[in-house]
């Protein structure tokens, strides 16, 4: 299978639909000039241009057609063996000074990074089609909503951004004539997938990204971690809101009364998952739906958090995926969805490790090797995604289309922590709250390239998103509370704490709704906790654990606040701060003395 592939010569009525706003044709045509593709090709999200480009993608041997009775109108695409997730060693903000970009970001200078890039794409796209996709970001009637318009010579990145975003005809309007409009302006190229001429770079202060020599989501999917986060975050800086690495997701209880939080935990960490929970059988009644499942754009209302979620579906983690985790997700990528990198059954159907029932007898794996159950390699890469339009997802939230947003009463962080962190505790205050995002660690996954497992600090679960410097990313924070009045709660989560054995001692996925129900219940201002150096914990007794086969030393376990660990964890807060040059806020730097004080109590 392919990424890159030669031009298409589309029918007349397709591809054609230019747009009128000369500031886009400016630079579609300099572009032109610089990259010397065969043909240009503007989208405009039609089915017919949709239908079109399918046909084309697996007549180049893109995309392999799915068996339509097993998932009707779903596709099979794999990537470059070295081009399998995000690469944050190639990733850079190119900002004046490095001192905007700051101690945790990639920095380099913007007029030579765009010297380098043009170099680089110099003819890059001969004998190719450039594609030329509008997309908007955020509910069309949003005041958050913002306009990208994506150059790219892969047809999978065109049939990927129209399942991601509000692709075509909409963005060409919202943008309307004017020239001096804001967009952000985004070229993707294939180049030769070359992983030593890969470079995903952001230049904020000219609202533009360059991605170059990989075809993988999150490095040219550029509405995504590029524009909604990294230049999100520059711009909501500067225009008073946030762009965070949150799923945003709706709780009602049985008598009706709804509640909605944002929750950041760093790649491959559960987000999605949370986001489409189903409450265990006890919490007949309680209804989880889905707002977003990895961005949260948060504005402030009448001194209250409102999100939104600026996508329009879903590239989720593939491997364990299955009806008992995460049925919701199951009935999501059922239909009309874009698998990258899991095997491929002999029946035409989609696998991977995790998946109900037995493995298939024989199968294609994610490279497009032959694969059976006696194979040493995954059948599926641990970091093969599905692409999917949140319209499939069965709890969609009834205002996920709320330009407004949704109130967020509470705002939770989580890592993936083998111990030390509990299953769930209360920061005293937004403050304190922010001290916690900013010391949150986790151990790394497939998401990213590089060592798994390793924990490592990830602020917010923003330290590969941040589009500058961290330390005024705090202090940003810090500064949202002082607006705010009606304030959400701040918590942190662990669903991965191991006791014996290495084994997880949370059952996590749909009994998770245990650990929200209380965060509903402090938000609602019961008073089920206990005070502990760390922050509120919920008692023995706060947590409905009713119908779960958990015993109390495991229960114990979870809850548990490790003195001796916690000295480590808080030794490892000062080298993180301490890391960072002298840029974090000295409320944060107070934050860790006032833990240290209350052990020492
Ligand atoms: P990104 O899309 O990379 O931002 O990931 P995400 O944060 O949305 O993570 P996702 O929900 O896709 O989960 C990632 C992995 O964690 C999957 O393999 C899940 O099966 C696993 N996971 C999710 N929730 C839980 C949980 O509550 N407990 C356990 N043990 N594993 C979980
Ligand atoms: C993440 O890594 O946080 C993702 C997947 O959501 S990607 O879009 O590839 O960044
Ligand atoms: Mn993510």
């Amino acid at each position: 299978m392919k990424n890159i592939a030669p031009a298409i010569s589309p029918p007349s009525g397709i591809g054609d639909n230019k747009p009128a706003n000369q500031a886009v044709l400016d630079w579609v045509h300099e572009v032109e000039l610089l990259t010397k593709p065969e043909n240009v090709f503007w989208c405009d999200g039609s089915d017919r241009e949709h239908q079109y480009l399918l046909q084309e993608a697996v007549r180049q041997n893109v995309l392999i057609k799915l068996n339509d009775q097993k998932v009707p109108r779903s596709y099979l695409h794999r990537s470059n063996p070295n081009d399998v997730a995000r690469v944050e060693q190639f990733t850079f903000i190119c900002t004046p000074t490095k001192e905007e970009a700051g101690p945790t970001n990639n920095w380099s200078e913007p007029a030579e990074t765009y010297s380098k890039l043009h170099g680089l794409l110099k003819g890059a796209m001969r004998g190719r089609t450039l594609f030329v996709v509008p997309y908007i970001m955020g509910p069309p009637d949003s005041p958050l909503t913002k306009v990208g318009f994506e150059i790219t010579d892969s047809i999978y990145v065109v049939l990927s951004m129209r399942i991601m975003t509000r692709m075509g005809a909409i963005a060409v309007k919202r943008l309307g004539h004017d020239p001096a409009a804001e967009w952000n302006r985004g070229v993707h190229s294939l180049l030769d997938v070359d992983p030593a001429r890969r470079f995903i770079c952001h230049f904020p202060q000219d609202n533009t990204i360059i991605s170059v020599g990989s075809g993988y989501g999150g490095n040219v999917l550029l509405s995504k971690k590029c524009l909604a986060l990294r230049i999100g975050s520059y711009l909501a800086r500067k225009q008073g809101w946030m762009a965070e690495h949150m799923l945003i997701l709706g709780i009602e209880s049985p008598e009706g009364k709804k509640h909605y939080v944002a929750a950041a935990f760093p790649s491959a960490c559960g987000k999605t998952n949370f986001a489409m929970l189903i409450p265990p059988k006890h919490f007949a009644g309680w209804k989880v739906t889905t707002v977003g499942d990895d961005i949260a754009w948060m504005q402030i209302r009448d001194g209250r958090l409102f999100a939104v979620n600026p996508e329009n579906g879903y590239f989720g983690v593939v491997p364990g995926t299955n009806y008992k985790s995460n049925p919701n997700a199951m009935k999501s990528i059922a239909h009309d969805s874009l698998y990258t990198n899991v095997a491929l059954t002999d029946d035409g159907d989609v696998w991977w490790e995790g998946k109900d029932g037995p493995p298939p007898k024989h199968a294609i794996d994610w490279r497009g090797n032959d694969w059976t159950p006696d194979s040493k390699e995954k059948a599926a890469h641990p970091n093969s995604r599905f692409t999917a339009p949140v319209r499939n997802n069965p709890v969609l939230d009834p205002d996920f289309e709320k330009g407004d947003g949704v109130p967020i009463s509470a705002i939770i962080f989580g890592g993936r922590r083998s111990n030390t962190m509990p299953l769930v505790f209360q920061s005293f205050d937004w403050e304190h709250g922010v001290y916690l995002g900013a010391t949150m660690a986790s151990e790394t996954t497939a998401a990213a390239t590089g060592a798994v497992g390793q924990v490592r600090r990830d602020p917010m679960a923003m330290l590969p998103f941040c589009g500058y410097n961290i330390g005024d990313y705090f202090r940003h924070w810090l500064a949202i509370g002082k607006r705010l009045t009606n304030t959400p709660l701040i918590f942190n989560v662990n669903w991965f704490r191991k006791g014996e054995g290495g084994k997880f001692l949370w059952p996590g996925f749909g009994d998770n709704m245990r650990v929200l129900k209380w965060i509903i219940d402090r938000c609602e201002g019961s008073n089920g906790a206990l005070k502990s150096p760390v922050g509120w914990l919920p008692g023995l007794h706060d947590l409905d654990l009713a119908e779960l086969d958990l015993d109390h030393k495991s229960v114990d376990e979870l809850l548990e606040i490790d003195h001796e660990d916690w000295k480590k964890e808080l030794a490892e807060h000062k080298k993180f701060f301490d890391s960072l040059g002298g840029v974090v806020p000295d409320e944060l730097m107070k934050q860790r003395e006032e833990v240290a004080a209350r052990f020492a109590k």
